[in-house]
């Protein structure tokens, strides 16, 4: 059986506004755990267009396509193409399980939620000629046994950051306008692999960094102190996500640090509380966001902190006031989103009823376009004030000043950091283009790893007047 697995690229990924570097970041990692369910005697061939031009001139039996929502309109395209072909075309991932009549148009099969349960009954009716069009993951699930993930079929060499994984699936919360509930239902909505399996596939990993996918490694504690724990002497350094809540408690902060994490990626996404109460973030309300940051600071980790605009408690000066605070609090780097309301999530539903989706074109829900109407300025306003948001917090100005009242080996991971990620384009594009992104990767881990030290303060900084109205309002 000839087998295709395709991961279309996401449509902003070909704009020539965007930037390469961060798509050739990640393989591909569902595909490739769903390719460990293959026969052995299945010739599988797995295309990233993110980072190489696909080949679409084959006749393979069975095709296998990821779907995002920006590449919904390319996965359709491509998939048409192999229907044609007469390979029987299975189209799965986070936007079929939004919009699963929209993708069955387009396919012989569906998926909707994840797929280790669903994918191998799919192949044993496959084998037997009696696929279904449509298969729901079941309600109770587990990540014990997985076959091991077919790395074979990732093309390393193409990725910045090769070693990612995901130990976890799914998140403890309910932010309404997250994916999370929309893909995970009414089923088990976060659960963990066995520790040991985890750590037995980072010890695969060559090199020493590794990119933790999951969007809370922390959120089991018990599985997470195991994991550290486990890592503790392999002499890695690491990224991953947290929430705020889950930095301020003492404890498994101290202990990932111990095992080799040096950055964090962390959902801030708002500093008025009532828009985080708005949106469900409750986990964020009442947590003292200086805290999180400084605790992060201590204990040697970086922060990447992620902020969502255009919650209907902010006013046009929220692009300042954030990036200003984010300034202020010394946060090495930063994500901004313009909101956008999934298909499928709790905030897709208010807005729909409320009329205030613009229209459906899903190459543009890429959170860089204002797809709805904003409470309190107009939607050009909303994509305006995030674009000057980026550019304010990486002006050099500001880059420097973030890193004011920083230990020198913090100054200097911070700029090397920093700068690496957003002012050197003219280093990764012609990387990217010879094939060779991956040499960038000892310099990733030696920058992560420089030593830190605390910062000589552990007040913090004084707020300039508008960052100071912001917090009287909000609880960070
Ligand atoms: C890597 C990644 C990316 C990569 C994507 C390319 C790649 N190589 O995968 C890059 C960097 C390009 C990216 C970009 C963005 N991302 Co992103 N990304 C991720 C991340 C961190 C990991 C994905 C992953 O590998 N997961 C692990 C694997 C095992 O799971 P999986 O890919 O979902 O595959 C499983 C299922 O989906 C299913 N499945 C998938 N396809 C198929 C097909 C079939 C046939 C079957 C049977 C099953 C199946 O089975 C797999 C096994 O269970 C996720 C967070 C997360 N934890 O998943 C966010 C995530 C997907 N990203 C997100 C966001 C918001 C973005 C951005 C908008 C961010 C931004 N502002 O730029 C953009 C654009 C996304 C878009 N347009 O839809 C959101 C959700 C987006 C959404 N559509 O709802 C997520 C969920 C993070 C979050 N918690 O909010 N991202
Ligand atoms: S904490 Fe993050 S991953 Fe979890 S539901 Fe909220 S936004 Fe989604």
């Amino acid at each position: 059986m000839n087998v295709k697995l395709l991961l279309p690229a996401l449509t902003e990924a070909k704009s020539p506004l965007f930037r390469p570097i961060k798509y050739s970041l990640f393989p591909p990692l569902g595909l490739a755990t769903l390719a460990a369910y293959l026969p052995d005697n299945a010739d599988v061939d797995l295309q990233d267009e993110h980072v190489e031009p696909l080949d679409l001139d084959d006749t393979p039996d069975l095709v296998i396509i990821q779907v995002y929502i920006t590449n919904a309109s390319r996965a359709y395209r491509y998939a048409d193409h192999y229907r044609k072909r007469g390979a029987h075309v299975c189209l799965g991932g986070l936007h079929v399980t939004s919009l699963p009549d929209e993708a069955a148009a387009h396919a012989d099969t569906i998926f909707l939620g994840p797929g280790e349960d669903t994918f191998p009954e799919f192949l044993a009716d496959f084998k037997n000629r009696r696929p279904k069009p449509r298969y729901h993951a079941p309600l109770h699930r587990h990540l014990h046994q997985l076959p091991p993930i077919r790395r074979d079929l990732i093309k390393r060499h193409l990725y910045l950051v090769p070693n990612s994984i995901s130990v976890t699936r799914g998140c403890p919360h309910h932010c309404d306008f997250c994916y999370k509930d929309a893909f995970f239902g009414k089923g088990t909505g976060f659960y963990v692999r066995k520790v040991d399996e985890a750590l037995a596939e980072i010890q695969t990993f060559p090199g020493k960094h590794v990119y933790f996918l999951d969007d809370h490694l922390f959120g089991n504690p018990r599985f997470a102190a195991a994991l550290f724990d486990g890592m503790k002497g392999m002499n890695r350094v690491f990224q991953g996500a947290a929430t705020v809540n889950s930095l301020v408690k003492p404890g498994l902060l101290e202990q990932a640090a111990a095992a080799g994490m040096r950055a964090v990626f962390v959902g801030f996404e708002n500093l008025n509380p009532d828009n985080l109460r708005h949106h469900g973030k409750t986990h964020n309300l009442g947590r003292n966001y200086h805290t999180a940051i400084r605790r992060a600071r201590e204990n040697g980790l970086m922060v990447n902190g992620s902020f969502v605009f255009g919650m209907d408690g902010d006013t046009p000066d929220v692009f300042t006031r954030t990036t200003d605070w984010a300034v202020d609090r010394g946060i090495e780097t930063a994500t901004f989103h313009v909101m956008t309301p999934y298909p499928g999530t709790g905030l897709y539903q208010r807005m729909q009823q409320s009329r205030r989706l613009l229209h459906d074109e899903w190459d543009l829900y890429d959170t860089r376009h204002a797809v709805f109407q904003p409470a309190r300025m107009p939607p050009h306003q909303l994509e305006t004030g995030y674009q000057d948001a980026y550019r304010r917090f990486y002006s050099i100005t500001n880059i420097l000043a973030a890193t004011r009242g920083k230990s020198t080996p913090d100054t200097i991971r911070h700029l090397a950091y920093a700068i690496a990620w957003k002012k050197c384009e003219w280093l990764w594009q012609p990387l990217i283009r010879m094939k060779q992104v991956t040499r960038g990767l000892p310099l990733l881990e030696r920058a992560l790893d420089l030593k830190s030290t605390p910062p000589r303060e552990s007040t913090p900084p004084a707020p300039n007047r508008d960052t100071r109205r912001q917090c009287s309002r909000a609880a960070v």
